[in-house]
């Protein structure tokens, strides 16, 4: 079949186009349901999220703040945050400048190490550089591994770069420089310069009468004693004449350089010690059991043997994993911060009520709500790895919180629904 001078296919493809774009849904575009359940679930527990404000105008401070926790479910097969991990937000595009980043207290400048089972709270500040609507993510990147994500909060920035934006620092040398522009010239020069070497290089051997490429290359397969002959005396000549150029242009460069910027300190690639924190008062224990997912109906359901050693009564207020939140209703009230905030604010069921104070006792929780098919969690039972992991908020009558991390192998149920 032809292809050829069928106008009337061209309508046809507008249409099929146009229905995709109806039925899709929102572009996420930062692989937040991408990444493989098992992962997104056992890596980092994210929390308390906060983006302030969540409108901006050009040249205004938007501060992300939130806290995360190494999964002690960690993957085996995952290079591990204990071992190099860089705390930071992922835009697209250069729409913020990263003003300041701490973890604990700490300045985030450098590399560091994130240890599974303590908690961190974080805390990015930065400017709004461009105008736009911008999917925010806190995210830890970690060597190896790669970023694991949190949840995004959409950003709108209003209106458009001056041509004067500035984004000045003092060097140590007490230099005040603008980093918008710092070097462009430099680096424009630079890039020409070589660009028009490399051209003229590749443009002296295409430019020659006797065909390049495959028809050498054929010849080799055929000829190969033969090589010396495609190399003519002139190409001796010219390739003697380039490579001396181009190390008297980079010794220039160097020279030029050094004269320049007599005083450079090298990039510093050494890791920083985070703060620790104290860890949370120790009032609870949760060991989890019978974890099911029954796929027809989109529910997740668990048992909780919970002791409470503490002196008030507990409640499981919530679940959380992959960054996606189920709440108990019954307990606290939760708003989205917008659409696509992944939370479901009623989709925690638990039966079995409160535990009182110097009790263990079994609960049945049920985390049920189209987010495991919207963020592609349930592909975890294809996983040769069925286990996730995941965070347990539990409140008490004075509304404090604790959280317990739980997980472990999860079933998968074809059939029915209980
Ligand atoms: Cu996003």
């Amino acid at each position: 079949m032809s292809f050829k001078n069928k106008i009337w296919q061209m309508p046809l493809m507008v249409l099929c186009l146009t229905m995709f774009q109806l039925y899709s849904d929102v572009v996420m575009a930062h692989g937040e349901r991408a990444q493989q359940a098992g992962i997104r679930m056992r890596t980092m527990y994210w929390w308390d999220i906060e983006v302030h404000p969540r409108k901006a105008k050009i040249g205004e401070t938007v501060v992300v703040t939130g806290k995360f926790m190494p999964s002690t479910f960690w993957p085996e097969h995952l290079a591990s945050s204990e071992e190099a991990s860089f705390m930071n937000i992922g835009v697209p595009g250069p729409a913020f400048l990263r003003m300041h980043s701490e973890v604990n207290g700490t300045p985030m400048v450098r590399s560091t190490r994130f240890y599974r089972g303590k908690e961190y709270h974080f805390k990015v500040t930065m400017q709004a550089r461009q105008g736009g609507r911008y999917h925010v993510h806190p995210v830890v990147s970690v060597q190896d591994a790669g970023p694991i994500i949190a949840s995004g909060v959409w950003i709108e920035v209003e209106g458009e770069r001056p041509d004067d934006f500035k984004n000045e620092v003092t060097t140590l040398m007490g230099d005040t420089i603008d980093l918008e522009t710092y070097g462009m010239k430099e680096i424009i020069w630079f890039n020409t310069f070589w660009f028009i070497v490399g051209f003229a290089w590749l443009g002296y051997w295409f430019i020659r009468k006797d065909p390049v490429i495959l028809p050498r290359y054929a010849f080799l397969q055929e000829h190969e004693e033969d090589a010396g002959k495609l190399i003519s005396m002139t190409d001796m000549v010219v390739s003697a004449l380039f490579f001396g150029f181009t190390m008297v242009a980079i010794t220039a460069g160097y020279l030029w350089a050094s004269d320049r910027f007599p005083n450079t300190t090298p990039l510093q690639t050494g890791k920083v010690v985070t703060n620790e924190i104290a860890p949370q008062v120790d009032v609870v224990d949760v060991v989890m059991s019978n974890a099911v997912y029954h796929i027809p109906g989109r529910a997740f359901n668990f048992d909780l043997t919970i002791t409470n050693k503490g002196d008030s009564p507990l409640r499981v207020g919530e679940f959380a994993t992959a960054a996606i939140r189920f709440v108990n209703a019954d307990v606290q009230t939760v708003t989205p911060i917008d659409e696509t905030d992944p939370v479901s604010p009623a989709g925690l069921i638990v039966t079995g009520g409160a535990i009182p104070p110097g009790e263990t006792k079994t609960v049945r929780v049920s985390a049920n709500d189209a987010l495991w098919e919207k963020y592609r969690l349930t592909s975890l039972i294809y996983d040769p790895d069925s286990r996730f992991g995941g965070m347990i908020f539990l409140f008490d009558e004075e509304g404090n919180r604790y959280y317990a991390e739980m997980g472990g192998v999860m079933i998968p149920d074809f059939k029915n629904v209980d």
